[in-house]
Formats: C-alpha cells, structure tokens, sequence
C-alpha cells in the first residue's frame, strides 16, 4: 500500500520531473514529506509568485514541463498571478496545489480556498482529486494537456486526505491519454497549405510575422529555411524574438508599438502577411484597421480559437507550425522575386536604424548593447516589464529561440528575477541574465534570498532610473508630466544584495559599463548591478495607443 503523496512524487518521476519549485504548508506535509527522500530537487522560493514564475522560466528555456507546488488557500492564491502569466503565453507548467480535507471542502475551512474555481479562466485546464485512486492517471492527463497543443498551464488541487491515503500497490501505470473533445490538429490541411503557396508564389511583398508559436513548436530551423528559401523577410513579435537571428540580413526586429520603423513600414507597405505562430495582439496591431491593410493574410496556428479572432483571414491554416512550414517547405515549386521588395526595406533599415542619444551619458541602450556584445546570443534574458524590457527587447541581439523570457501577454512585473531562476536549473550551461526595472525587482526582491541560499548563479541588471518608467513615460507624453505616484525613492540595492550575501556593484558613469558587466559574467554566484541611468530617458519608436502603426513617435531623435 503506498500513499497517495507517493504515487504523486512517483508520477511525476515518470513525467520526467527533475525539479520542482515551491514552498512548503500545513496541506501538502505528506507531501514534502515524500519530497524529502526522493530524488526530485525541491528549490525552496520566497514567494509562491516566484515558483510559478521559475516553473514558467524553466519551462521556456527548456521547452519542458515547469512544475510548482504550493499549499492550500493563501500558498495558492499566490501562485495564481504566475499562472495567468503563463497562461497568457502559452507556456507549459503544471501548477500544484494542497487543498483542505475533502470532508471539509466548501465549510471555509482553515486555509481553504476555491482554486480550481479562481484559476479556471487561467488554466488550459484544472483538476480537483477527490479520490486517491485517480491520481496517477489524473497527473498523466495534467502533463500531456500542458505539453501538447497550445502550451499552457494546468492546475492539480490535491487535498490532504487524497495524499495520506492508501492505494493499492501493485497496480499498473496507466496506459496512453486519450481525451475525448481534446485532439488538437497538428497537420495543416493540404488544400490551404497549397492556397497559401499560391499566394505565395504571386505576392510581391510579402513579409512573415512570427510569434511566440515559433519558438514553441521548435520550428525556428523551418522558419529560416523558409524565409531564406523565398527571400522573404521576417519581423517579429515580442515573443517571437530569436525566432530567427536577430542578425540575420532578412530580419527586420520587433513590430508593434516600439517596433522598429522597418518593420512598422513593412508591414504597412507589405502585400502579403504570413502569420506564423501569432494571435494578433493589439500592441502589435495598433488599430486594427490600418494593420496591413493591403495584405492577403494567411494564419497559421495551433489554435483554432486564434484564426480571425481580431483580424479576418484569407488563407488559415490549423496546425502546428512546425509541420505546416515543413509542408509548406515540401510542397512548394515556386515563389515571387521579392528583390525589389527587399532593397527597399533595406532603404528604411539604413534609415532608420535604432537611435539614442549617445552624449556620454548613462543610457539605458548602451547598457544593454554592451550586454549583448558580451554574450553573443550565448546566454539567457529574462526581463522585467515597462522600458526595461522594452529597451532589451530593441538593443539586445538574440540570435536563438529560448534565449528570451519576458511576460508579453499579462505584462507581470515582478516575471523575470524568479523566471531567470528557473531558466538557471533549466539550462545551467548557460549565463542567465535579469534585466529589470526598479520598480519591477522590488517586487520579487526577497529571491534574492533564493539564489544566495543555493547559489544560484542569475546576473541582476537594474536599470534604476527611480521611476516606475513605463509609466511616467506614457504621463510625460500623454499627462503633461503630471508624475502622478510613478516616482521612487533612491534603493541601495548594492547593500540589500550584501545583505544576503551577495555581490554587487554600482554604477553611475558610462565607463563603467562594461567593466560591471563583465564582473558580474565572470563571477561564480549570483550578482546585482545597480546602474544609475539618465531617469527621464524614453522608449522610442512608438505608437500612441489608438495610432496605426506607421504612425511612430521620437523616431528623429539623435
Ligand atoms: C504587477 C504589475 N503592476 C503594475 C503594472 C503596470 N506597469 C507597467 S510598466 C510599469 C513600470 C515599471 O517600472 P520599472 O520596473 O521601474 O521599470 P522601467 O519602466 O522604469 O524600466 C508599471 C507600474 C504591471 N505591468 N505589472
């Protein structure tokens, strides 16, 4: 007879679990308790935000599970911002609650709450386990939903009597998932991949949008084979960044609202728009009208639901990206000479290449290209939310898929300090980089407690221009300056990191940039650096809200 917190942890060994972050309560002892001798490594957070955030870095980087585990009632209330994170950009994590005694459900017991009710619209899908004897087959099915399809978060509520009790021993693992209503289509439908080649081969500008179902699917090799096959070039969204070499001649960089003038006017001019892997959003779209308005579109996407959801669609195409592009790729005789199309875009590349300031001041952009010329593509970024992953986004250079965590669809500040953890078990061959606001890492701060106690080697850069940016930037441009509660006060984040026994520098002067940066790579351990930057520095290009696209703004700035 072996105990449901048993077949819990064995369960997980099966689905390949070697990590698990979490934070320990009264509903899930048994379950810690199975923890403490098995070999799946526990990292102890100080924040349940934070384990789903590392579940959800882990899960990016590696293209695996992430799972978490928090206790009943408040342990997972906090995980519940993580999961919507996750769930925004389709990210595979399977979250782990305790939950009151099954007897007690619904009597507003101690520490009990409704978490399969409060995290239904943020999960793919959630499970309460009510009996001992479904919780093999019910973690199976879990896995198999978060990986398969759209990515996403899946929810496992077990209470305390489900993991105390006895099952029989002996029984067999359950056998293949098969679930009924749920049969997500992989292989696009041959007539409109042949449409789709049509329009292809007759277009004249054509232009990829790639998103975040890119990388997903592990099809950046098939996006590049097809953009280089065609010579049609590429621009993509914040989650679709390294998708393609951020370097390569064909790519254009983000588009969008701080897009890169190149792609804004690309995708305006273009006549044909191949969306791959992308939903939409309107921080890409501006208003949605004058979004390629003289393009056919061709949609390709895992989701139905996505396909004309806000923009309707000529050719769409349901399947996984990766096997809709190897089909394209197969099946394709000829396509249309972009050579004209091309030089052009390269006319508005030369143009308008990505501009600051550059008075010797500390500025953020020299920050981060200083970053990206010391890793090469060859690390991890993870971001914080508001300019901060907004000047990442534009300076760094990412060349491969996996290399970028940033929340794109919820826009969680506080994401990327414990996603920089997690990508860290993840990928520990890697050097693994947060990039933050002020704002953003106080509000995940106490990790720092996390990665000293296991030596956890996350490079923190601040970029501390004592504002909550983003915001003050939309109330310099759009408020008449009115800095309403978006100023924060000086934090010697240097000595918080000492206090934890971590490493960190200051920096306040442009020359020193480099030298900081380079420190802190070297290093073994974690390390902050706190860089003083120019505080009224702006994100530009950008699109007003409401603009079309094509209508930037600071796009003369020197
Ligand atoms: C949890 C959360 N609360 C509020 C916001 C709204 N918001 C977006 S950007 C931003 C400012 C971020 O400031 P900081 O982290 O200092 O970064 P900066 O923009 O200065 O780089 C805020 C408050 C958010 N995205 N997430």
């Amino acid at each position: 007879m072996k105990t449901g917190a048993k077949t819990l942890i064995e369960a997980l060994r099966r689905e390949g679990v070697d990590t698990i972050f979490g934070y320990p309560g009264g509903s899930v002892l048994p379950i810690y308790d199975e923890l403490y001798d098995s070999s799946i490594r526990h990292i102890l957070v100080r924040h349940e935000q934070a384990a789903a955030h590392a579940a959800d870095g882990y899960a990016r980087a590696s293209g695996r599970v992430g799972v978490c585990l928090a206790t009943s009632g408040p342990g997972a209330c906090n995980l519940v911002t993580g999961i919507a994170t996750a769930y925004m950009d389709s990210v595979s994590i399977v979250a782990l609650t305790g939950q009151v005694p099954t007897g007690m459900l619904g009597n507003d017991a101690f520490q009990e709450s409704d978490i399969t009710g409060i995290t239904m619209p943020v999960t793919k899908h959630n499970y309460l386990v009510k009996d001992v004897a479904d919780l093999d087959r019910t973690v199976q099915e879990a896995f198999y939903i978060a990986r398969t399809g759209r990515p996403g978060p899946v929810l496992i509520d077990l209470p305390k009597d489900v993991t105390t009790s006895h099952v029989k021993s002996g029984e067999a693992a359950p056998g293949p998932v098969s679930l009924r209503g749920y049969q997500p289509t992989y292989q696009g439908h041959v007539r409109q991949i042949d449409k789709a080649l049509d329009l292809i081969a007759r277009a004249e500008r054509p232009l990829v949008y790639a998103g975040g179902g890119v990388v997903h699917s592990g099809a950046s090799a098939e996006l590049l084979e097809f953009a280089e096959a065609t010579a049609i070039p590429v621009t993509t969204t914040l989650m679709g960044l390294g998708a393609v070499p951020g370097d390569h001649p064909l790519c254009l960089g983000m588009l969008g609202m701080h897009g890169t003038q190149s792609a804004n006017y690309a995708v305006t001019e273009c006549d044909l728009l191949i969306a791959v892997g992308v939903r939409f959003d309107d921080r890409v779209t501006g208003k949605i009208e004058t979004f390629a308005p003289n393009a056919a579109i061709i949609h390709i996407d895992i989701d139905p639901a996505e396909i004309g959801k806000n923009r309707a669609v000529d050719v769409p195409i349901v399947g996984d990206v990766k096997a809709v592009l190897q089909a394209l790729l197969r099946r394709m005789q000829k396509h249309g000479d972009t050579a004209n199309w091309v030089a052009r875009i390269n006319t508005w590349k030369a143009q308008h290449p990505l501009r600051y300031r550059d008075d010797g001041r500390l500025r953020p952009q020299y920050i981060i290209r200083e970053l990206s010329d010391l890793l090469k593509g060859e690390g991890i970024i993870a971001s914080e939310v508001g300019q901060n992953q907004m000047w990442t986004a534009l300076h760094y250079c990412f060349r491969k898929p996996r290399t970028w965590l940033t929340s794109g669809g919820l826009g969680t500040m506080g994401y990327g300090f414990p996603a920089a953890i997690g990508a860290h078990f993840a990928r520990p061959d890697l050097p693994v980089v947060d990039v933050a606001g002020d704002g953003s890492f106080q509000m995940n701060i106490q990790e720092l407690g996390t990665v000293a106690q296991y030596h956890i080697p996350v490079k923190v850069v601040i970029l501390n221009n004592m504002y909550l940016g983003m915001v003050r930037q939309w109330q310099e441009l759009f408020y008449d300056r009115r800095y309403s509660y978006t100023e924060l006060p000086p934090v010697d984040f240097v000595k918080i990191a000492n206090a934890y026994g971590i490493e960190g520098i200051r920096v306040e002067e442009k020359d020193g940039v480099r030298e900081a940066l380079s420190a802190a790579l070297a290093a073994d351990g974690p390390f902050v650096l706190d860089f003083r930057i120019e505080r009224e520095e702006n994100v530009f290009p950008m699109v007003p809200a409401g603009a079309a696209i094509n209508e930037m703004i600071g796009v003369h700035q020197e």
